[in-house]
């Protein structure tokens, strides 16, 4: 029955990937704020150590673990980890990511790779992971941070798009294949939002930082705070009846061909 407490995270333990800065790190804290338990890896001890830090900051008893997505051994042994320090994984934000910025016809082969790796097989690895357990207890929510390039493609960034476009198609097998175990797997897929992988593109004098204003009605660059919520609803039982669904929290510019210069 649909109430305030259908918002509620309380006892529920959520891994986020990737969970030292960024859109992760606000994810995480917006899943704490209702209740939840996190945890979150990184790739070395640096990056968890600073994540410990700004968790402790905000109030929240994280737990950090150092542990490369794309690798299944340390993946496999970060979910038993965490499963006997915590407890099983209710909730798993498929976060990590990179981008390469680079012409196809520059980007070498294995470039190319390293970001399918990290951006595709990774939450195969992760979702993979975390799915036995869920299975069993009939329970669990799968949120893969897609993206704008889920849907469109543009210059330079055609190992991302092709990531974030299989992701989104990932997103809906996982939906298909696991909803018979209650477990949904849904999508974010924010826009361009002010974090450190966008600040290259957000240099007061990049071209690119009028181009996004002018494409975007909200005629502003997303906030890591925009996400929270978005992820708060597709952690949460208010969104048990939404299954293979992406969630563009992208101030409109799916929506929006763009303002005509003056
Ligand atoms: P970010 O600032 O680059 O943070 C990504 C995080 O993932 C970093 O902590 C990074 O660690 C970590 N990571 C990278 N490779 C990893 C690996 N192999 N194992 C474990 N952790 C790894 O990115 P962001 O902007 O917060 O983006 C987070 C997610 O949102 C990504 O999937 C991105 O594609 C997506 N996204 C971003 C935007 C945007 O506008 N920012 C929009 C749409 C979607 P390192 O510091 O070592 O790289
Ligand atoms: C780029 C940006 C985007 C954002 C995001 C948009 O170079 O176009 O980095 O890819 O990161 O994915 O949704």
């Amino acid at each position: 029955m649909f109430s305030e407490k259908s918002f509620d995270l309380t006892g529920k333990v959520a891994l986020v990937t990737g969970g030292s800065y960024g859109i992760g790190f606000a994810i995480a804290q917006g899943l704490a704020k209702f209740g939840a338990k996190i945890t979150f890896n990184d790739i070395n001890q640096e990056l968890v150590d600073k994540g410990l830090a700004a968790y402790k900051e905000e109030g929240i008893a994280a737990n950090g673990y150092v542990a490369d997505v794309t690798n299944e051994d340390q993946i496999n042994e970060l979910v038993k980890k965490i499963e006997s320090d915590v407890g099983p994984i209710d909730i798993l934000v498929n976060n990590a990511g990179i981008i390469k910025r680079i012409p196809m016809h520059e980007m070498s082969a294995d470039e190319f790779r390293q970001v399918i790796d990290v951006d595709l097989n990774a939450p195969f690895i992760c979702a993979k992971a975390v799915l036995p357990s869920m299975m069993k207890r009939k329970s669990g929510k799968i949120i893969n941070i897609c993206s704008m390039m889920s849907e469109l493609g543009r210059e330079t960034v055609s190992a991302y798009a092709a990531a974030k476009g299989g992701l989104k198609m990932l997103t809906r097998n996982i939906a298909s294949e696991y909803a018979e175990y209650n477990i949904q797997c849904n999508g974010i897929g924010p826009g361009y939002i002010e974090t450190p992988q966008t600040a290259p593109l957000r240099t007061p004098d990049h071209p690119f930082n009028k181009f996004i204003i002018s494409k975007t009605p909200a005629a502003r660059w997303g906030l890591t705070d925009d996400l929270m919520g978005p992820a708060v609803f597709l952690a949460s039982s208010a969104s048990d009846f939404i299954n293979g669904h992406v969630l563009y929290v992208d101030g409109g510019i799916l929506a929006y061909i763009g303002k005509m210069p003056k």
